[in-house]
């Protein structure tokens, strides 16, 4: 008998035509991937909006989701209690996570600063010195070395001040940090922020929901101006600040003659380590004796944007097309670091004998080899998956099929690039993006970001949601697995200008950018929050982030992360749309803080809708509201 998965058409479950041609294959072939699990695992409805407390062994609790006020919890936490909480511990893991990833690469620019790390230097002095005037420490008549050492204390703060507000929160807007201010949300270092969340959610502590959202917000401020910005930054002065770059992504970049090596997760160093270790002439040698024409790097996720924006490296594809890509039977490696890793990976590799190979010491995975990436001598990791993929391509006899589609795109537009592209100001010189936004050619300007879910159409609401913005003359700025569903749509070409309305078109044209444009990794929404800042520095369009026309989306979100990253943007003062689904019973006065009430206090809000017009609707309305306000409204 046919299973359920099985009777759900490929293209019922994504638009990604190389990922539908791979879910043939892996039925043909007999191999499980996530999506048919998506299909044979439905939600627990109580766990799906939120409604169960599990934080101590009096539980666990199930409230009523239809009713959500006709009962309590053993200890008597309300259902706001409950749902706060939850929310809470996901922004506290969200912002756990992106803090995390920014001290390792604090660490790492430690090492350089130090001296003890020699394989990575300082590539951007430009950048350091920029970021450490804008955290008020000299630069004139010092040598590089004399800041970066500075800097590296001040960034430290951003984890470890118990007490006052961390440096960064200098980039602000000065009426949106007095909101902050006056809600008493500053951020400290984010250990004590993520800490003092884990210790109000538990059993007994905070039972307000009002006063846990401060916290909540707190923390997830302490994830976007504090670690994410860290890890932003930081990757910039050591790898190179993005410059727009033409890239190919989608799996028609694996090459059937070539030893394939797949980087997949989140923190650059891995992937260029093995930009490296790929270009070393014996590694070369090496692979041509196994009989490939060369070895083929090609990135994926959040890795594969980072160097994709840095150095123009191939992407095959964003989370959801992590196992498909597998299926292909071309890649002869796949290593992985940290986030967004299914471990269904290691099983999938061993159906097709692809090496799969852990190099960090915080994400092993049962099943997989583990070769430990040491930032004092990355080499000897990188050089040593590049050896096992040359051995893997050399007894490959597994069927190949690779997917023929790909595109190409132009990205790596960082926040720095943005400000010159448009003048050199966000105001003067030629027609730059505060000028156009009141003049009317743009509307306003949407981040659209965020994952892909097994539970939503792979891709299909990153596209229609985008196109519908830059019909409307909505100027887009992307990262994140949103990025790639837009590229592999051809979205991120010059081109795509044909698709947008008149204003958005015409300065599109003028200044040769496309209407989306890609900023990098989820890390780099901290890029978002700078152009937002700068918009607002710049004048004509209001005094706090939260007067902008703007507004964000994430509409096939599925991480921890993506919460705190939606929390940050609300706190910053954006208008923030998720899709598909959202962490909260409904009805509850929770829901209503989160969804008008933050908006009367001078933040922004959350909005959800599930269909990408209906968000696009709501985006809109938004900026058209914040328009008025402006008295920008024709
Ligand atoms: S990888 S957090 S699925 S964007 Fe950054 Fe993609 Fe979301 Fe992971």
């Amino acid at each position: 008998m046919a299973k359920l998965s099985d009777l759900i058409r490929p293209e019922d479950i994504t638009t990604c035509d190389s990922t539908q041609q791979m879910i043939h294959k892996a039925r043909k072939d007999g191999v499980e991937l996530f999506f048919d699990r998506a299909e044979s695992m439905r939600p627990c409805p109580i766990g799906n909006e939120s409604a169960c407390c599990k934080h101590c062994s009096m539980g666990p609790c199930r409230l009523n989701t239809k009713d959500p006020y006709s009962r309590v919890g053993i200890c008597g936490a309300t259902i706001d209690t409950i749902v706060a909480r939850n929310f809470g511990r996901m922004v506290a893991a969200g912002t756990a996570a992106h803090t995390d990833h920014g001290m390792a690469m604090l660490d790492l620019f430690r090492g350089v600063v130090e001296g003890t790390v020699k394989d990575f230097e300082i590539k951007d002095p430009i950048k350091l010195r920029e970021v450490a005037e804008s955290l008020d420490i000299p630069t004139e008549d010092r040598t590089t070395l004399e800041i970066a050492k500075d800097l590296y204390k001040a960034l430290e703060l951003t984890y470890t001040q118990v007490d006052g507000e961390i440096p960064l929160v200098k980039r602000v807007p000065a009426k949106t940090l007095e909101t902050w201010r006056q809600e008493g949300i500053v951020p400290r270092g984010a250990m004590r922020e993520i800490m003092e969340m884990m210790h109000r959610t538990a059993m007994g502590v905070d039972q307000d929901y009002e006063n846990i959202t401060k916290q909540i917000s707190r923390t997830a401020l302490a994830d976007g101006w504090g670690g994410s910005m860290v890890s932003t930054d930081i990757s910039d002065i050591l790898f190179g600040t993005p410059s727009p770059v033409e890239v190919e992504v989608d799996m028609g970049v694996l090459k059937e003659d070539h030893v394939n090596i797949i980087v997949h997760g989140h923190e650059p160093i891995l992937l260029e380590a093995m930009i490296v270790s790929a270009g070393s002439p014996s590694l070369k040698q090496m692979a041509v004796d196994a009989g490939a024409k060369g070895i083929n790097l090609v990135g994926m996720c959040c890795s594969g944007l980072d160097v994709l924006s840095r150095h123009g490296i191939p992407h095959a594809g964003n989370f959801s097309s992590t196992e498909a890509v597998l299926v292909s039977g071309a890649v002869d490696a796949m290593t992985v670091d940290i986030q967004c890793i299914k471990q269904d990976l290691a099983k999938v590799c061993e159906c097709y004998e692809t090496v799969f190979i852990t190099t960090n010491y915080r994400a092993k995975i049962e099943g997989a080899m583990h070769v430990e990436m040491d930032e004092h001598n990355p080499l000897e990791c990188t050089d040593e998956i590049i050896i096992k993929a040359i051995s893997r391509y050399k007894h490959r006899n597994k069927a190949i099929q690779i997917p023929r589609r790909k595109a190409k795109g132009i990205h790596g537009f960082s926040h720095e690039y943005i400000k010159y592209m448009l003048g050199g100001s966000f105001r003067s010189g030629y027609e730059p993006l505060n000028e156009n936004i009141i003049n009317g050619r743009i509307r306003g300007a949407a981040g659209v970001v965020g994952c892909t879910n097994p539970r939503s159409k792979q891709d299909f609401s990153h596209v229609e949601l985008v196109k519908e913005l830059i019909k409307n003359d909505i100027l887009v700025v992307q990262t994140g697995c949103s990025q790639m569903a837009l590229a592999k749509a051809g979205l991120t070409t010059p081109g795509a200008a044909a698709l947008a309305g008149p204003g958005l078109a015409e300065v599109c044209e003028t200044v040769g950018i496309p209407p989306v444009l890609g900023l990098g990794a989820c890390v780099d929404n901290s890029r978002i929050l700078m152009i937002l800042a700068e918009m607002v520095k710049t004048g004509g369009l209001g005094e706090a982030i939260a007067d902008l026309p703007v507004a964000g989306c994430a509409p096939e979100w599925m991480s921890e992360k993506a919460i705190a990253i939606g929390q940050y943007f609300v706190a910053s003062g954006v208008f923030t749309v998720f899709g598909h689904t959202f962490p909260i019973t409904k009805g509850t006065k929770f829901e209503k803080h989160l969804f008008e009430e933050l908006a009367g206090k001078g933040f922004g809000k959350w909005g959800f809708a599930s269909d990408p017009i209906e968000m696009a609707r709501l985006m809109i309305a938004h900026i058209d509201r914040k328009r008025k306000d402006l008295g920008i409204d024709k």
